[in-house]
């Protein structure tokens, strides 16, 4: 069984697929025709945010290597009173104030300090692998304190290339639940099950979203501990599936789009060993998708212009993401 997975990788690695220099993987499955083709998407000009809020109330209880953001003001309304005094600021913060200030308009500014991986977000080919190599055969070692020279997030955000059409499967919707129960498996069979009681098939290039539900119900217990630890999620078995179906990405609204804990043991994060490192395809996590998927139940069109474009940031290894359902 331990030996299992390593057949499955071995079937879905597409290394070379794309030519030796490739760092982008199945987002090159998005051509032209297919953008075109997800713009005819767009009928009633309704736009549904896929983006959780990036706040302190965050999910993260700080069990975890990561933390939620830290948003501060460093410039605000009680900074007004500086206009009074500005002969005695020296330097060039000073000297900036006085020149902000020398007419009416006053302004506000803020800072935010987070791990990119903490709220909704793309993580970049760089972001897992194993045995030492990256997505198409890159040294692990070009990962470094720096950021990473291969695979990083800004070779999708200087492409514009997550622009396509993208399919919801509401998992917990078809199986008429508010949310998945802990730690379900979502596997292949049950992805099938939910596209065909959907009357929608997964095409070449698209973004497949799944919903278990896991990110309205952290919404309503505000309990991190569990969305952390009892997150519903793929199956590591689905790698294949969407090796077949030629996706372009996944992106699930929860934590790691994989199911926790891992199906097998000694290992961890299968799933995105398998996509990120053999498939070159990229995972979203910790979307969220409950507005997306009302309307999807009430006009029964589970498909939609996907617009998910990471920040460019030279060197990272995710990145986070407002993504935009389009219908
Ligand atoms: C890790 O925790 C390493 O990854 P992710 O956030 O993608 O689940």
């Amino acid at each position: 069984m331990a030996e299992d997975w390593r057949e499955v990788a071995k079937r879905v690695r597409n290394w070379g697929k794309w030519g030796d220099s490739d760092q982008i993987g199945t987002l090159n499955y998005i051509t032209p025709e297919k953008i075109v083709a997800a713009t005819r998407l767009v009928k009633r000009g309704r736009s549904f945010p896929l983006c959780a809020p990036y706040e302190a109330d965050g999910p993260w209880s700080g069990s975890f290597f990561r933390r939620n953001p830290i948003r501060l003001m460093i410039v605000h309304g009680g900074d007004e009173q500086i206009a009074d005094h500005l002969e005695g600021f020296g330097g060039s913060v000073g000297e900036a104030f006085k020149m902000m200030y020398q007419g009416p308009m006053r302004f506000a500014d803020d800072v935010i300090v987070m791990n990119l991986q903490s709220g909704t977000q793309w993580d970049a080919l760089s972001h897992v692998w194993y045995d030492h190599k990256l997505y198409n055969g890159y040294p692990a070692s070009a990962v470094t304190g720096l950021g990473t020279t291969k695979n990083g997030i800004e070779r999708v955000a200087e492409r514009g290339q997550v622009v396509t059409r993208g399919v919801l499967l509401d998992v917990a919707g078809k199986n008429g639940v508010k949310h998945l129960a802990p730690n379900t498996i979502v596997t292949p069979e049950e992805l099938d099950a939910t596209a065909r009681a959907q009357s929608i098939a997964v095409e070449q290039g698209d973004v497949v979203l799944v919903r278990t539900g896991w990110w309205g119900r952290f919404v309503e217990t505000r309990d991190g501990e569990a969305f952390l630890t009892g997150s519903p999620g793929l199956s590591w078995r689905c790698a294949e599936w969407l090796h077949d179906k030629k996706a372009a990405a996944v992106a699930v609204d929860n934590v790691a789009v994989e199911v926790s804990p891992a199906e097998i043991e000694g290992t961890t994060l299968l799933l995105h060993m398998l996509t990120l490192r053999e498939m070159g395809l990229m995972l979203g996590e910790i979307w969220a998708l409950d507005e997306l998927a009302a309307d999807c139940a009430q006009d029964k069109v589970y498909e939609f212009m996907l617009v998910a474009q990471p920040l460019l940031i030279p060197g990272a290894v995710g990145s986070p993401v407002a993504p935009l359902a389009i219908k």
